[in-house]
Formats: C-alpha cells, sequence, structure tokens
C-alpha cells in the first residue's frame, strides 16, 4: 500500500506534453510569415543539418493543428506547451510591420486547445530569431532586449486573456551554442571571447524584461504565471571524495546556476563560484575585464526574482572529476571539471543522451536546496530512438524517470507541480534534422499528409493519466 500512494501522482500535478514551433508547423513562408534564422541557415548552408532537412513543412502542424489537438485529447493531456514564431507575428522583428494572418492562427489553436479543456502553455522564444534581428547581431547585441520587450508586450495584449502558463525563452544554455559552436542556428563559432557569456547576460537581461512587462502592465488583469526555462546535464560526483564531490557542484552552477542563480535564487546574480572562477582565469590571461559580464547592482535586482515557478527541461546526466580538459570548451575549462559517462549507462539515438533516471531524482534536490524549494515544473522530458511504433525503450525510459520524479516528491519533500513529455510528434530535432525522433506520436516525413500514428507509448501515457499512476513492472 506505502509504495502504491508513492507512485501515485499528487493531487492537481499537471501532465502534459512539449513541441517547438519551428520543429513542427512547416508554412515557412506562408500568410505574410517572416524570415528567421532556422529557415536562413537551412535555406543556405544544407549540409549543416543531417540529410540536408529543413523545416519548411516539417509536421505541418500549421495546418494540422486540429488534428493535433484531438491527439492531446485522446490522449488525455491537461496542458500542451508550444512555442509562437516570432517572425509569424512580426515578419521584421520590431512592430514596423504587424502580421494578422499570424495573430490568427494563434488564435485560433489556442481556442481550439481551451474548447477541448486543454491548457495551454505558451513559450515565448524557442530559437527562431526574426533574421532580421540576428543581422544586427542577434543575443550578442544588448538592444535585443528592447525588441524582445516590444514583441512580448504585443503577445501579452493579444493572447494574455486566454494564456495562463507562460515560458520566457527556452533553455539559454543551448541557445548561446548556435553562437560558440555552430550547434544551431545562427551557426557561429566564435568560443574564443567567450561568446556563450555575452549572448547569456541578453538573455537573461531580455527575460526579466518580459517578465516586467507583465507584472507591470498584464499580471493584475490576467493572473497568469512566467518562467524562465533552463535545462542541463546534472552533474554527480565520480567518487566520494571531497575533490569530485567539488567538481560536481562547480559544473552544475555552470549548468543551472549560470541561468538559474540570477533569476532564482535569493541573492540574484551569477553564482560566486563562477564569477570567482572566470574572473580568475579572466585575469591570467592578460584580460583586464572578465570574459564574463559584470551585472550592476541595479541589473542584479532587476533580474532577481522575475519568476512565478521554475520550469525545467531535463533528459540526461553526466559524473565529474577536478580537472581541465584542454580540448573542452572555454566554459568547461573555466569551471575546472572533466566530465565522464560511465559505460553501463544505456544509450540510444541521439549520442549525448544516456538513460541515468537516478539522476533526475538528484536535479530535483539539487533545485530544492538551491533556489528555497519554489515550484518546478518540468516541461521537457523524453527518449530519442530511430522511430520504432513500439517503442519499448521509451516506456521504460519514461517509466523510470518519471518513478524517480516521485521519490523526490514523496521521499525528499521536492515541490514539483508538473510534467511535459518532450514529445507530441516526431519532429525537427535542430540538426539532427528528421533522424532523432522523440516523439510519442510518429509522422511519416515521406507522406504529404504527415499521416500520425500513435505509438505504443502513447498507451503507457494513457494508462498513466487516467490511473494517475505509474505501473511498476
Ligand atoms: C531541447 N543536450 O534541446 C529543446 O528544447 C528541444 O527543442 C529539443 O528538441 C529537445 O531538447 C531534444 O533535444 C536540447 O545536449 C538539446 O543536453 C540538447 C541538449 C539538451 C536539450
Amino acid at each position: 500500500m506505502k509504495d502504491k500512494i508513492k507512485y501515485t501522482f499528487p493531487d492537481n500535478f499537471l501532465i502534459g506534453t512539449s513541441t517547438a514551433a519551428y520543429q513542427i508547423e512547416g508554412a515557412w513562408n506562408e500568410d505574410g510569415k517572416g524570415e528567421n534564422i532556422w529557415d536562413k541557415l537551412t535555406h543556405t548552408i544544407p549540409k549543416a543539418v543531417t540529410n540536408e532537412d529543413n523545416g519548411d513543412i516539417a509536421c505541418d502542424s500549421y495546418h494540422k493543428y486540429k488534428e493535433d489537438v484531438s491527439l492531446l485529447k485522446d490522449i488525455g493531456f491537461n496542458i500542451y506547451r508550444f512555442s509562437l514564431n516570432w517572425t509569424r507575428i512580426l515578419p521584421d522583428g520590431d512592430l514596423s510591420h504587424i502580421n494578422q494572418k499570424g495573430i490568427d492562427y494563434y488564435h485560433r489553436l489556442i481556442d481550439e486547445l481551451l474548447n477541448n479543456k486543454i491548457e495551454p502553455m505558451v513559450t515565448l522564444y524557442h530559437w527562431d530569431l526574426p533574421q532580421k534581428l540576428q543581422e544586427i547581431g542577434g543575443w550578442l547585441n544588448p538592444l535585443l532586449v528592447n525588441y524582445f520587450e516590444d514583441y512580448v508586450r504585443l503577445v501579452f495584449q493579444l493572447y494574455g486573456n486566454k494564456v495562463k502558463w507562460w515560458n520566457t525563452i527556452n533553455e539559454p544554455l543551448e541557445i548561446v551554442h548556435g553562437y560558440s559552436e555552430k550547434r544551431y542556428a545562427p551557426y557561429l563559432d566564435l568560443d574564443a571571447m567567450s561568446v556563450d557569456y555575452i549572448a547569456g547576460h541578453t538573455l537573461l537581461k531580455a527575460h526579466a524584461r518580459a517578465y516586467h512587462v507583465y507584472d507591470k502592465e498584464f499580471r493584475h488583469i490576467q493572473k497568469g504565471k512566467l518562467s524562465l526555462t533552463l535545462s542541463g546535464f546534472f552533474y554527480s560526483p565520480m567518487s566520494d571524495s571531497q575533490e569530485d564531490r567539488d567538481a560536481a557542484e562547480r559544473a552544475n552552477q555552470f549548468e543551472f546556476g549560470w541561468f538559474g542563480h540570477p533569476v532564482y535564487s535569493k541573492d540574484g546574480d551569477y553564482p560566486p563560484i563562477m564569477r570567482e572562477l572566470v574572473d580568475k582565469r579572466s585575469k591570467e590571461e592578460g584580460r583586464q575585464r572578465s570574459r564574463l559580464p559584470v551585472f550592476t547592482k541595479a541589473e542584479i535586482e532587476e533580474i532577481r526574482g522575475t519568476s512565478d515557478y521554475l520550469t525545467m527541461n531535463h533528459y540526461t546526466s553526466r559524473l565529474c572529476t577536478s580537472g581541465i580538459d584542454p580540448t573542452a570548451k572555454v566554459r568547461f575549462q573555466d569551471a575546472n571539471f572533466i566530465s565522464h559517462i560511465d559505460e553501463n549507462w544505456p544509450s540510444c539515438q541521439a549520442v549525448w543522451l544516456k538513460v541515468v533516471p537516478w539522476g533526475f531524482r538528484d536535479m530535483f534536490r539539487w533545485l530544492k536546496k538551491e533556489y528555497d524549494n519554489q515550484p518546478v515544473y518540468i516541461t521537457e522530458n523524453g527518449y530519442c530512438d530511430e522511430g520504432e511504433i513500439i517503442d519499448v525503450n521509451r516506456v521504460n525510459y519514461l517509466r523510470e524517470y518519471i518513478t524517480e520524479m516521485l521519490i523526490a516528491i514523496y521521499d525528499y519533500g521536492c515541490n514539483i507541480i508538473g510534467y511535459n513529455f518532450w514529445s507530441l510528434l516526431d519532429n525537427f530535432e535542430w540538426l539532427n534534422g528528421y533522424s532523432y525522433k522523440f516523439g510519442i506520436v510518429h509522422v511519416d516525413f515521406n507522406d504529404p499528409e504527415r499521416k500520425r500514428t500513435p505509438k505504443f507509448s502513447v498507451k503507457f501515457i494513457k494508462n498513466i493519466i487516467q490511473d494517475r499512476i505509474i505501473p511498476q513492472v
């Protein structure tokens, strides 16, 4: 009986699924949409993506959104997280041109969700920057904060009466890799000057600006909740030694704390250990300024506490020892740790994704300790394969990860309020194109109709939602 309670979801716990605009919508040049950095990259450097895939059509959700919503309803999800494509609403990135047809699309999608009793959770920025804003430097340009402000104010005006759950920016930790190591659009590799830190600095300010716009102008009427969506590997010490434990703590501060500490901690600003280490190394390199930009006192205050809940995307973990790997990125060298993979951890189609369920539990415990147990919502977690319909490995991954999450709730008192599967559909997995499949619903990309077929995992998830319990085997 005790175990049964342990595997039961708490009352009011939300269960949903997530997608992102560029990965599923298609219709890249329809109804007045402008060009974004993913359109630009996939059209000008097609070889950047596996099989030269692109998101021109993707899952065609722009036309098939009703089918998507009926899938959501059939599975029984309480909530659906999707992102807005900035250039559908503002084709040039700024207010010079407002595109009514793009605006109407998201009204149709949101209305369809609400009519089916599914809560919309909206990500304002999931990586598809207007190309015009990239041409002035993208997130390396501090002025982007103003453009983001204009965009989000319009979005709150348009949809804020219907949407109560907002994520400002999805995974700044990943976004910056588009500037330092060609891992995403805009496909630059400027690691030497730590552009990661520079882009990250703007992203944090943009998040805070969006929060204050909402807080001052909309919250009293619209009464929604905002968050910045973090991501990362959870790092555990390779051994019990103090040295390894310190290394893992440093790694987690650079991974979660970089964007978490300024927003979610009591004190605000970058994690003290990050400030100390980057400053020290910058000095040793003969620089007059730290490679990690400095917030003014006013900026620290402006960013601190700009959240109503903490959203987190998590997939996998690593082990950690102390030391500098000279081949690693500057940021990892700054943090002074070496990351390891246990060979016994199961792998999957995505090379970076090792199956480490206990890391999920330990990550929750770390977040509880660091950020005062504020409510955590898992906005992405999922498994990657080659597209099998009978996706037994995905079911095993999900069962084990969700079980660890419930243990974190019941045995460690972690305040977790919701969980979204990544992803509803097989979709455009960035530079891996359609070769990585994360969907619980199969999409036939050779079929012009983009036929959708629920996988075995859908059955598993339906049962979870109906019974509100994890079946243990
Ligand atoms: C997230 N990693 O990206 C994104 O939010 C999604 O758009 C994406 O499809 C999904 O996870 C699956 O990859 C990540 O290497 C990409 O740790 C890579 C990592 C983490 C998240």
